[in-house]
């Protein structure tokens, strides 16, 4: 394909050479703006590496297994990650431990590493699949993986020219042009030297070859007769050096780390990552300007990067396709049917354009740590078992993101409690004065936990979850008194995100005076339950009485407001047919998000499963099961599903639930928060559901997987 015609001056023929010498299609200022990792010019180069069957690996390479041995990571009764030689077996996520060893007798299959119950530390547990009542899985081991693979990387790179985005545990974008740029001036000493008549709307002098070497790169064809024979351009020469880096860095990794990863090599982030999906394992794919257009033309749209979800399912239905081709016979009005910013962004998508930026930043906003019980657990001491094991998962975190050198740190808190169909949170301020501890955001989870037992009918408990948010970069410099404590208004804005909320099966609690707790609720405890009641009771009261209270007794004032969130919930759910245990996916915001789509929720899943044929089940379009007597309807996703997934099913509402609160509570600006009624009320205006537009390719709000704690 040729670049795109905004980027073209007048003419690529010399008009001061009496002989009409052609050139490339390229202007100087072009070729300039690759050294400032511009988004705009045709040159730009963008690569994408994703680690092949990446946990898989972890383990292989952990227990020093023989590469070419089949082997499978397992999580509880299921299968989260099967290497290739196991693949050849036809094992897949869908299937069970049981069914992955009849296929496949010789297979190794590792469980993860898990946190038991009430103690500190993960680690990988003997017969760890029958204990999934008292343990909690652990990604650390993964997470630690990924931060020695994304260091590996940034190695591997010239610090001063390097952009590398972590986009999940097991991907990174790394924009390639200024190393580019580099190393063209080196090779191609007439690039170097200022434009003629130093007019930067020059055209370069055309590329002084006609063959390139690709080496081993898979190259997507052109679809043209000539495509491959045309003389090549600078866009392809730049690609040729960027493939050679992207080469060296996944030896790098092979090298000192030992784990194969593939690559994608394209103009922007886009293609890059549909490339790095193209040929695995190990391999390296490279989408030539000139092969762009055929290629995506050729492909289902939902392989795209954001279009793998619900935005790519609403188009489906829209427009009764699921290929690039008939969507490009669209008319951009057609497509703004579905919201202005969308429909601009869909239009350029399908044709190849994108110009996000690779973002080395990474902005978490909340992290959550959560687990479903099954059993339920019974009492306040079993849940504090278990939030001792979340403080310290979301501590290691927040290590990570430098809260110990103040870098960044959450300023709220939040626990999410079902029982039944019902969900209660509670949210307090994390105190900003003193630094953060494992045993402080214990304290405070504990705190929370005790307010839900003392409102009353807490158990049995199906799901727990703790989660930090508001994360702001810290302060370095001496903190004034008023950095000590949250003030009024911080503090109402704080409580009306769904300080205290409930949702579900019974219409919103009366706003209490939550530190006294609610005992009417419970009437005539039995003995058991009034231990407990004492219990959440005496850990309310040793907090109230502790230094920080200070912080309670400013919320309490503002305790009276109403609480009317119960419809804070359910208005967008997306529908699925089921979802990964939510254990596995960490509640990690990060800014990458296309203009105007809804942005995921922790438990989306990566970016590459929405990428790729081998698209996990959860995000497929809604399960058209039939109804029959082994199944149940969910009526928030409209579908009947099979019994068996109803369980997991009912974690999956809980869990977009949660999510929703929490990105509700991200985007309510303080002033708006006090007046909130319901988030329809909030709700933008454009698309369905949509959050208010980005069409200028700001992103936002993607979740990810979390890249893990420091080795
Ligand atoms: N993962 C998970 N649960 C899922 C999907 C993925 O726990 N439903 C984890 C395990 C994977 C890792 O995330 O190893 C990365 O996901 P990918 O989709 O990139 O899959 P793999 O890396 O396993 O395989 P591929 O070679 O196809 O990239
Ligand atoms: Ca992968």
């Amino acid at each position: 394909m040729s670049s795109p015609a905004p980027f073209l001056a007048s003419s690529p023929f010399s008009i001061t050479s009496p002989r009409r010498i052609p050139k490339s299609r390229f202007t100087y200022k072009q070729l300039h703006q690759l050294k400032t990792f511009s988004t705009q010019t045709p040159l730009r180069v963008i690569a994408h590496i994703d680690l092949d069957a990446f946990y898989a690996q972890c383990e292989t390479v952990r227990l020093g297994i023989d590469p070419s041995k089949p082997l499978a990571v397992q999580q509880w009764q299921g299968l989260i990650a099967i290497n290739y030689p196991a693949r050849a077996y036809g094992l897949s996520r869908h299937v069970t431990s049981t069914e992955a060893l009849k296929l496949c007798p010789d297979l190794i299959l590792q469980h993860v590493a898990t946190w038991k119950e009430g103690e500190e530390k993960w680690a990988y547990h003997e017969e760890a699949y029958k204990h999934i009542a008292t343990h909690k899985v652990s990604l650390d081991p993964y997470r630690m993986e990924s931060r020695r693979i994304l260091k590996c990387i940034k190695e591997s790179l010239p610090e001063k020219e390097q952009r590398v985005e972590k986009a999940s545990i097991d991907e990174v974008f790394m924009d390639l042009s200024a190393q580019v740029h580099t190393r063209l001036s080196e090779r191609y000493p007439e690039l170097s030297g200022p434009p003629p008549y130093d007019d930067l709307s020059e055209y370069l002098p055309k590329v002084p070859t006609t063959v390139l070497d690709w080496k081993a790169d898979a190259l997507v064809e052109t679809g043209e007769e000539d495509g491959e024979v045309a003389d090549p351009d600078w866009d392809d020469v730049c690609m040729v050096i960027a493939s050679e880096i992207v080469r060296d860095v996944r030896a790098h990794i092979k090298e000192q780390l030992g784990y194969t990863c593939s690559g994608g090599v394209a103009r922007n982030k886009m293609l890059a990552k549909l490339g790095s999906g193209y040929k695995k394992p190990n391999q390296q794919t490279v989408i030539r300007n000139r092969a762009a257009e055929y290629f995506l033309s050729n492909m289902k749209f939902t392989k795209i990067r954001m279009l793998g979800g619900k935005l790519g399912d609403e188009v489906v239905s829209m427009f009764g396709t699921d290929k690039v081709k008939d969507l490009l016979e669209q008319p951009l009005d057609q497509l703004k049917k579905l919201g202005d910013d969308t429909g601009s962004w869909l239009y350029n998508t399908i044709r190849g354009e994108d110009h996000s930026e690779v973002n080395p930043r990474t902005q978490i906003k909340s992290m959550l740590s959560a687990k479903s019980f099954r059993p339920a657990i019974n009492s306040f001491e079993q849940g504090v078992r278990w939030l001792r094991i979340f403080a310290a998962d979301i501590f290691s975190r927040c290590v990570e993101e430098g809260v110990l050198e103040n870098k960044r740190r959450p300023k709220t808190i939040n626990l999410h409690h079902r029982q039944g169909t019902q969900t209660r949170s509670r949210q307090s301020p994390i105190p900003q004065g003193k630094p953060l501890s494992e045993q402080m955001l214990f304290d405070l989870a504990k705190n929370l936990l005790a307010q839900v037992v003392v409102d009353g009918r807490a158990w049995p408990c199906a799901n727990l979850s703790l989660s930090v948010g508001g994360f702001e970069d810290g302060v370095t410099n001496n903190k004034g008194i008023g950095g000590f404590l949250v003030r009024g208004d911080e503090a109402k804005a704080m409580l009306s995100t769904g300080r205290s909320s409930v949702s579900g099966g019974e219409p919103p609690a009366k706003r209490r005076k939550r530190t006294k707790g609610n005992i009417a609720n419970f009437f005539g405890p039995p003995s058991e339950k009034k231990r407990d009641f004492d219990a959440a009771r005496a850990v309310l009261r040793a907090h109230q009485e502790s230094p920080g209270s200070n912080i309670e007794e400013e919320l309490d004032e503002i305790e009276e407001e109403q609480d009317d969130s119960s419809g804070a919930l359910l208005d967008d759910a997306e529908s699925r047919p089921s979802t990964p245990p939510i254990e596995h996916y960490d509640g990690l915001y990060r800014s990458d998000t296309p203009p105007s789509a809804q942005p995921p929720t922790p438990f989306d899943p990566p970016p590459s499963h929405q990428a790729r044929n081998d698209t996990p089940q959860h995000s497929k379009p809604p399960a058209l099961h039939q109804k029959t007597l082994d199944t149940f309807f969910c009526d928030r996703c409209n579908v009947h599903l099979p019994i068996a997934e109803k369980a997991e099913h009912d974690d999956y509402h809980f869990a977009l639930d949660l999510s929703k609160e929490i990105r509700q509570e991200e985007r309510s600006a303080p002033t708006e928060n006090t007046n909130r009624k319901t988030p329809t009320a909030q709700k933008p205006t454009r698309g369905r559901g949509r959050p208010p537009g980005s069409g200028k390719g700001v992103e936002k709000g993607q979740a990810k997987l979390a890249f893990g704690r420091q080795a």
